[in-house]
Order: structure tokens, then C-alpha cells, then sequence
């Protein structure tokens, strides 16, 4: 048994580094290679690989300590003999194999050794491991023979039956010659160009600074991801090179396919820890098993502290207002919607709710034009089944309602509730305005209760009592549309040769492109408008 430690290597920077993440803790086992932290200086940040093997009996630093080069990390118990350092002349003749690369890394925790020659030197580039594929086929040389290629630079593609793999160059220089040509299959170590590099690349492949994230994702395996048809092994694109991120990290996304940019980092400085990479994942798994996007997938930008700007006060959501939000996320987030537009002409309409004003009053019941946009609507349902439906995707199947809900959205000091108007097809217009009074009596009062607000088929939010021209309302999952009702105005409108005023209703109608089409809702609103226009439509 051996006391060994493993200190700071030569990280490119004269000056002190912060530690900013530890990945280890006392009593690990670590094999060679092993992230153990990261070390953050003004330029990059830094994972540092073991570059002893053992088990770790302690640990010299803490998070926020800044440290140089030679600082004592760990200390750790081995029961082997020390490793010796291989001599790492690199300018050797061969790509760098996996083992190869390790030792590299190796010698880059350490920082001695490393050899720059002014020396011309051949390299040869084998097939990385394709994440399993025995043979994959060459379908693209990306780059032509004697043209000059930049480390990570497109070489060449390779096509699996699982995905397309774009394969970077390992080293910057001139490509000599392509060893495959399109159509050839390759396996895992296949030689498959060699390139000339030169003496100021070399230096850099030796400068552990820049080489350390670089080598570690060139020994990654290249897995294919789920979904994705092409992806590239390189990590840094535009956006990805932004993220703050250790090589293990990155790994991990490229084998499951994950755009880092799309990662909530909470780690120090805004790093993404492998825990932020799993929710993320768990987020994803929930919206594709069940079409639920509650637990936001994606980032959401950090609010700015606005008290700098001006007074403030934070008030609690109450639990109505976060389901509401929750809902109308979800529906926002899943469904396509449309909405369209359609004007009804309730002139007739009209001037007959006036008409029964009296008898309604005697009734205790107030006729708006609610009551009779309920009827319609339910009666549009009926006419055209393809909007009384939801879809159940998990299944693959539509589900066809027989019967005729109506729910209306009601605003209430404590937020917006949607009680149900049932069987909306067999009520009179009288009983359709009483239950409709009753329930929005109830939902001021918070007395509604669970079956007073379930079973809807199709939801109508009316703004017509306040204003406005037309709005697209949200469609309330699981139904397929939601009529959107502005305010009643009259108009010129063009009647046997003259202009007369009319009253009318602007109407609304959002509904989810999955279920129904543009010519269905067109048909719907004219329906509707119909039904609208006169009444006399509702005896039959
Ligand atoms: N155009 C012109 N006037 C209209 C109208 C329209 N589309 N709809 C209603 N009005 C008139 C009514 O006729 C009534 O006037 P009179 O007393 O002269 O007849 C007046 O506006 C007030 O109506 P109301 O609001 O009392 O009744 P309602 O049947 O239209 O609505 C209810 C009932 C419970 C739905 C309503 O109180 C409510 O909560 N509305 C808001 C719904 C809402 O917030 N939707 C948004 C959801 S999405 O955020």
C-alpha cells in the first residue's frame, strides 16, 4: 500500500485558479482518467483527470479555494506500484488510440514530459468507436485531399443504421489522403486518412489548457441519438461552445443526444452538472410519454432584479393561479393551435333577447346573448361531431363524445373557473340562462364543485360584457377548440343595395390542428353564424 497525491497540473495560466466543482469525494475509488474537479481560471474552465489510481483518503481543497500549479488536490491509497509515466513523444507516427489518448491525459494531470519538435510529422486517424455498429459505411469525405483542415474540422461522414456521424479531424494540418473512399464500411480502428500536421499544432495538442476537453471528446464514443438523424461527435458549435460544461458532462450529452444549450445549469457560474443533464432528460421522457410539459423543458431566462428600476412587491401565486398557469402552459406548449376569425350577424338575435327581457326578469334569470351562444355552439357540436372529440395520442386514437358538454369560462376575484353547461342540445334557452346564473353565482362564491367544473366537450370564453375585437384563446385540454366571443358592435353592412347598421358579433374559434382542420373551423363559424343570425335554426 503506497501513498500517492495528484496536484494541480499545468493548467496555461501563471496565476491562481479557482476550484468551482468537485466530483469526488474521500473514499472513491478513482482509475486513471477519473474527472476529479474543475478548476476555473479568467480564461477556461478546466476538468482535472486522476492521474493516479487508488482510493482517496483525503481531500485537500474545497470549492472556491484558488490554487497553482503543483498544489497538492488529494492524497489517495494504492495498492499498486506507483504508475510510471510513459515517455510521450508526440510525434509518434499513429493517431492517438484511446489507450494512447489516456496517457496523454495523463501526462497533462502531470504536466512533465511534454516534447515540441519543429519536425514535420505524419498522423493517421482510425474510426473512433461508433457506439457499438460493427460496420458503418462511409457516405461523405468532407474534406479533399492536399486542402488544409483545422483540428475538429469536418473529415468525413459515417452513416449507421441508427444515425449519421459526422467525424472530425483530431489534429489541424494538410490532409495527405483519404484510406476509404465513399460506400466503403468501417469498423472501430479502421485507418481512414492520414493528415501532416505541423510543429505549432503539436505544441497545442501538448498544451494541456486546451487540449484537455478536446482529447476527452475525441475519446468519447459516438453513440447515436434517439431521434436525431445527423449529429455531429463535435460538441463545440456555436451555441454549445457557450455552455459551461466538463468534458464528462459533454460526453454524457453526445452519447444520449442532448443539446447542451438546452441544459439548466445550477451549478457554480452557471455549469452544467451531470443532475441538471438527468432532469433535463426526465423532462424530456414526461413530455414524450405523456404529451405533458408541465415541468418546463426548457431554460427560462433569469429574471433581472427589478427593484433596481423602481419600487416592487412580491406577492405569493395562490394555488388557482399557479394551476391556471400550469394548465395554460400545457396547453400552450402541446397543442398547434389556430384560431379563426368569423363575424355573425345577432341584429334578430338581438332585438328578441330584448324582447323577452320582461318575462326573463320574471323568471329570475337574466338572457344575455350567452345563453344563446351556449345553444348554438352545442348544436354546431352536434352538427359537426369532428369538434366533440380528444385525442389520445399515447393510443393513437380519437375519441368520439355522444354527448354535448359546453363548459364557459368564468373570471372570479380568485381567477378564471370553467363550470359545465350538460346536455346543452336538450335545454331551452331558459334553463340553458338559469344554470348558467346559478353557476357563475356559484363560482364567484367558490362553491363550485369538481363535477360542476368536469366534463366539458368545448369551452366558450366570452369577453363580449368588457370589450375588445377578437382575441385567440387557449383551447382547455383535453378539448379540441374554444370559441372566443369579443364585443357586439354595430356595423355598415351592404344589404340589397344599401348600407344598413347591423349588430355584430365577432367570434373567435381556436382549435388544435391535430384534431381538425382549417376547413372544419370554417364550417364551424359558419355554422355557428347561422345558428346566430336566426334563431328560428334552433327548432331544428
Ligand atoms: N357583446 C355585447 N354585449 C355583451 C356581450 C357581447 N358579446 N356579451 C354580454 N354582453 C352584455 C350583456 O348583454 C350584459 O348587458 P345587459 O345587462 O345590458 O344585457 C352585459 O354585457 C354584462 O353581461 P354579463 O357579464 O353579466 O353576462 P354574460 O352572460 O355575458 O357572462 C359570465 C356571464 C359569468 C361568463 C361573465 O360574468 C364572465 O365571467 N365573463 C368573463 C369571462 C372571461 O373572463 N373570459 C376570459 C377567459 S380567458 O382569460
Amino acid at each position: 500500500m503506497s501513498k500517492l497525491h495528484i496536484t494541480v497540473p499545468d493548467v496555461g495560466s501563471d496565476s491562481e485558479v479557482e476550484v468551482i466543482e468537485i466530483l469526488v469525494s474521500t473514499g472513491d475509488e478513482l482509475a486513471i482518467d477519473d474527472p476529479i474537479l474543475v478548476l476555473e481560471s479568467d480564461k477556461a474552465s478546466i476538468e482535472v483527470p486522476a492521474s493516479e489510481v487508488g482510493q482517496i483518503s483525503s481531500i485537500e481543497v474545497k470549492i472556491g479555494d484558488k490554487v497553482k500549479q503543483g498544489d497538492v488536490l488529494l492524497y489517495l491509497e494504492s495498492g499498486e506500484a506507483p504508475v510510471s509515466e510513459p515517455d510521450h513523444a508526440i510525434d509518434h507516427e499513429s493517431a492517438p488510440t484511446d489507450q494512447q489518448a489516456d496517457e496523454d491525459q495523463d501526462q497533462r494531470a502531470t504536466s512533465t514530459e511534454v516534447k515540441t519538435s519543429s519536425v514535420q510529422a505524419f498522423k493517421e486517424i482510425h474510426v473512433p468507436d461508433v457506439g457499438g455498429s460493427e460496420a458503418v459505411e462511409v457516405i461523405e469525405l468532407s474534406a479533399e485531399p492536399g486542402s488544409t483542415i483545422e483540428a475538429d474540422g469536418a473529415l468525413l461522414v459515417l452513416e449507421s443504421d441508427k444515425a449519421s456521424m459526422d467525424i472530425p479531424s483530431p489534429y489541424s494540418g494538410t490532409l495527405i489522403e483519404f484510406k476509404v473512399a465513399v460506400g466503403d464500411k468501417v469498423a472501430e480502428g479502421d485507418l481512414i486518412a492520414v493528415v501532416e500536421v505541423n510543429t505549432s499544432e503539436r505544441e497545442v495538442v501538448a498544451e494541456p489548457k486546451q487540449a484537455g476537453e478536446r482529447q476527452s471528446e475525441l475519446k468519447a464514443p459516438i453513440t447515436a441519438p434517439v431521434e436525431e438523424k445527423r449529429v455531429s461527435v463535435r460538441a463545440d458549435t456555436a451555441s454549445e461552445s457557450d455552455v459551461h460544461a466538463g468534458p464528462a458532462v459533454r460526453k454524457l450529452a453526445r452519447e444520449l443526444g442532448v443539446e447542451l444549450s438546452r441544459v439548466k445549469p445550477t451549478g457554480v457560474k452557471g455549469r452544467i452538472q451531470k443532475d441538471d443533464l438527468t432532469a433535463y432528460i426526465k423532462a424530456q421522457v414526461q413530455v414524450a410519454q405523456t404529451g405533458n410539459a408541465g415541468s418546463s423543458a426548457f431554460t427560462t431566462p433569469p429574471l433581472p432584479d427589478f427593484s433596481q428600476f423602481g419600487e416592487v412587491e412580491v406577492l405569493k401565486m395562490d394555488r388557482m393561479h399557479q394551476l391556471t398557469a400550469k394548465n395554460m402552459h400545457i396547453s400552450w406548449s402541446n397543442i398547434p393551435h389556430v384560431t379563426q376569425f368569423d363575424e355573425a350577424d345577432i341584429t334578430e338575435l338581438e332585438r328578441f333577447r330584448k324582447s323577452k327581457k320582461s318575462s326573463a326578469e320574471q323568471r329570475g334569470v337574466k338572457l344575455t346573448p350567452l345563453p344563446f351562444l351556449i345553444k348554438a355552439c352545442a348544436l354546431v357540436l352536434r352538427d359537426l361531431p369532428q369538434f366533440n372529440v380528444s385525442l389520445d395520442l399515447e393510443h393513437q386514437q380519437v375519441i368520439q363524445k355522444k354527448y354535448i358538454n359546453i363548459g364557459v369560462a368564468v373570471d372570479t376575484a380568485h381567477g378564471l373557473v370553467v363550470p359545465v353547461i350538460r346536455n346543452a342540445v336538450e335545454k331551452s334557452l331558459w334553463e340553458i340562462s338559469k344554470e348558467l346564473g346559478e353557476l357563475a353565482d356559484k363560482a364567484k362564491n367558490r362553491k363550485l364543485s369538481p363535477q360542476d367544473m368536469q366534463g366539458a366537450c368545448f369551452t366558450i370564453s366570452s369577453l363580449g360584457s368588457i370589450g375588445g375585437t377578437a382575441f385567440t384563446p387557449i383551447v382547455n385540454l383535453p378539448e379540441v377548440a374554444i370559441l372566443g366571443v369579443s364585443k357586439a358592435a354595430l356595423k355598415p353592412v351592404y344589404i340589397e343595395n344599401d348600407f344598413v347598421p347591423r349588430l355584430i358579433l365577432p367570434l373567435s374559434l381556436s382549435y388544435d390542428h391535430r384534431a381538425v382542420n382549417g376547413a372544419d373551423a370554417a364550417r364551424f363559424t359558419t355554422a355557428l353564424g347561422k345558428y346566430l343570425s336566426d334563431i328560428r335554426e334552433f327548432l331544428f
